[in-house]
């Protein structure tokens, strides 16, 4: 008895399924419409970023895919990248590979799967030992009648997507046609295969069964050490998001002159517009966050107003074109004037930021820069009498001890994540490599305290309620001195003045 799942049905000629309003197409005018075209002008492969050729990050993906398959030994990986998902009826919300799958490829399209492993094939060995073999998806081009009838995957409406050829070009990779993937999946070995289900409906089918197991961790270990090529991207992410973070400086005079009801949006948009302009899109949803706003940590409805006399939170980052990404927060006056209470408030967050950066070194403990920024927080909280323990007491390692803990009504999350294609990145690394673990050269995280002070908190004076601050900060770990890629943004309270009025006296450009 044959135990594999069936075979799914034979696909139909890939025309795409007509929406209601479309006006119906004869089979004899299809027919017609689908002669005569020379085939399509070109569209750059995106990962074809500098000049026609090999990508540039196409030796880290080649020693990324070649690590994971060291941890792995004798097993076959299926690693997708995940279909379109649904907004509503025939419209979908745009496309982002999962993070995993770039890592190991550098392809970001829509419906690739990625099979790596010594079980594969004999005929797709490509470099370093490895048998690395890209499917992808062949859109319908010029002389099919789904060039212009189908919606998802037709070249009228999506455009000349680069064809298999083209991606094995600029990828280095061996790259085969999705429609072989179904016939290769069943070719595997199910007991020495590890895959990733739950994102691609071809793998689902004929991998029912097999699981995931060690790889989604063991791919997460190996994300927390960055390559020279991934620091470089992750240094473009962070000067991208500086130039957009100016462009939100040099609106604030627009938006405080024409208010609007929800400036905090066309603030969002200017930086989007940045990040559309400088790489693929932001990294997550934009927090601007004016007055009491910065006090709701995911301050993501942006419907507010910014006024005269308040703080503007912007927590913002760039997505490059390899995915990944930026996590920058810059905390400012709006008018471009600090209040005396905002400066106090701002500089105690400040030395707590620089206490926690100072601790970012290989072999340090990860919690390092948090223990450090938060004793901070806590001794000035404790000063300014709004604490009733002392620092010591409140940050006691003991966190059931009486006390223990109590600033953490104001300071609320942790200080650090690790910055990569992900936000938060490595987020299935086992503890004792990340939180509990210590850090390593080419690691990079963020440093970003913050005090936050709700309108409605009865231990806070009445005149700081509604004041939310923080500063965050993507640092590179090395052997020595930590490095702060987003050191284009500065931090010390004059400077974010005079910073501003640099980015008000000029208008913002494209370059
Ligand atoms: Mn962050």
């Amino acid at each position: 008895m044959n135990e594999r799942p069936a075979e799914p049905a034979a696909a139909a000629p890939d025309d795409g399924e007509p929406a209601s309003y479309d006006i119906p197409l004869p089979a004899g005018l299809a027919a017609a419409i689908s002669r005569d075209w020379e085939p399509a002008p070109r569209m750059a492969h995106p990962a074809d970023r500098h000049e026609a050729g090999i990508a540039p990050g196409a030796a880290t993906y080649g020693r990324n895919r070649a690590a994971l398959l060291q941890r792995l030994p004798g097993r076959t990986l299926v690693i997708p990248a995940g279909q379109g998902s649904t907004r509503a009826n025939d419209t979908e919300y745009a496309f982002r590979a999962r993070s995993e799958f770039s890592w190991l490829t550098g392809e970001t399209v829509e419906g690739a799967v990625l099979v790596l492993g010594p079980q594969h094939s004999d005929t797709h060995a490509s470099s370093a030992g490895q048998t690395a073999t890209l499917y992808i998806r062949e859109y319908a081009g010029a002389g099919e009648v789904g060039y212009f009838t189908n919606r998802q995957h037709g070249a009228i409406w999506v455009g000349n997507v680069p064809s298999v050829l083209e991606t094995a070009a600029v990828l280095g990779l061996t790259v085969r046609p999705r429609n072989e993937l179904g016939r290769d999946l069943r070719a595997l070995d199910r007991t020495t295969t590890l895959a990733i289900t739950g994102f691609d409906p071809v793998v689902d089918t004929v991998l029912a069964g097999v699981a995931a197991g060690e790889l989604p961790a063991t791919i997460d270990e190996l994300r927390l050490t960055k390559d020279d090529w991934e620091i470089s991207q992750l240094q473009a992410a962070c000067d991208a998001t500086a130039a957009g973070f100016a462009d939100v400086a040099a609106e604030l005079p627009v938006v405080l002159a024409a208010g609007g009801g929800r400036a905090e949006r066309w603030l969002e948009g200017t930086f989007w517009r940045r990040a559309r302009m400088a790489g693929n899109d932001v990294g997550y949803t934009s927090i601007l966050a004016s007055g009491a706003h910065a006090t709701t940590l995911h301050w993501w409805r942006n419907n507010g107003d910014p006024a005269e006399g308040q703080l503007l939170l912007a927590d913002m980052g760039v997505e490059m074109d390899s995915l990944y990404t930026a996590d920058v927060t810059r905390t400012m006056p709006v008018s471009g004037e600090w209040t005396a209470a905002q400066r106090t408030l701002y500089n105690a967050v400040l030395e707590a930021q620089t206490a926690g950066i100072a601790e970012v070194k290989a072999g340090a403990d990860f919690l390092a820069a948090h223990r450090a920024a938060m004793w901070v927080l806590a001794d000035h909280l404790h000063h300014w009498g709004i604490l009733d323990v002392p620092a010591d007491v409140a940050c006691a390692s003991d966190v059931e001890a009486p006390g223990a803990g109590l600033h953490r009504r104001y300071t609320l999350h942790g200080v650090s994540h690790m910055l990569g294609i992900d936000v938060h990145d490595c987020s299935r690394a086992r503890d004792e490599l990340y939180r509990d673990g210590p850090l390593g050269a080419g690691y990079v995280l963020t440093v970003e305290p913050g005090l936050y002070f709700q309108p409605n908190d009865l231990t806070v004076p009445a005149e700081w309620r509604g004041i939310g601050i923080r500063i965050e900060d993507d640092i590179l770990v090395t052997d020595g001195a930590p490095v702060n890629l987003s050191r284009g943004l500065p931090r010390e309270p004059d400077a974010v003045t005079e910073w501003m009025r640099d980015a008000q006296a000029e208008r913002p450009s494209p370059a």
